[in-house]
């Protein structure tokens, strides 16, 4: 049975992994819209994993006799200035999930939840493989500067880690 404080933080966690995925979504369609059909496909494809981190967060916390409250979700901007601006959006973004995934542990660890924490340690891994892989990204931006983006757009889907897309087959 969960304690109602790490109840509680895993259902923090259900909204956060949420709008991951909206936010995605929303950078999705404002590539697909903007002529960047390969970021888009990479932004959708990032949009159903963060659903499917949701969903695990959900699954576990019923698991465990708590009760997963399925909240609304603030609306996330729809336009972006530039494709290298919203990928630094991305990876802050993902800064601030991987800080709140380490905050679900320190409370696992006080209040001596191994359970949670090792269902935990996946969320651990993954985090290092997205943020890295949005820094790879932002490298390969760098490098081509603003004027070899049909390039970038056509290849980007070929950045996404294997290690990540077997993670979500776990
Ligand atoms: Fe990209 O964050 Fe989920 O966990």
């Amino acid at each position: 049975m969960l304690k109602k404080k790490i109840e509680d933080i895993c259902n923090r966690q259900v909204e956060r992994e949420g709008y991951s995925s909206n936010l995605y979504l929303a950078m999705a369609s404002w590539a697909e819209t903007s002529g960047f059909a390969g970021i888009a496909e990479w932004l959708y494809a990032q949009a159903d994993e963060e659903r499917g981190h949701m969903m695990k967060f959900i699954k576990y916390i019923n698991e465990r006799g708590g009760k997963a409250i399925i909240p609304a979700f603030k609306k996330p901007e729809t336009e972006y200035t530039g494709v290298e601006d919203m990928f630094k959006q991305v990876l802050k973004h993902e800064e601030f999930i991987t800080a709140s995934i380490n905050e679900i542990v320190e409370l696992t660890l006080a209040e001596k939840d191994y359970n949670t924490n090792n269902f935990l340690q996946w969320f651990v891994t993954e985090q290092v493989e997205e943020e890295s892989s949005v820094m790879t990204i932002l490298d390969k931006l760098r490098l081509i500067g603003k004027h070899n983006m049909y390039q970038f757009d056509r290849d980007i889907m070929r950045l996404r880690t294997s290690a990540s897309d077997e993670a979500e087959t776990t």
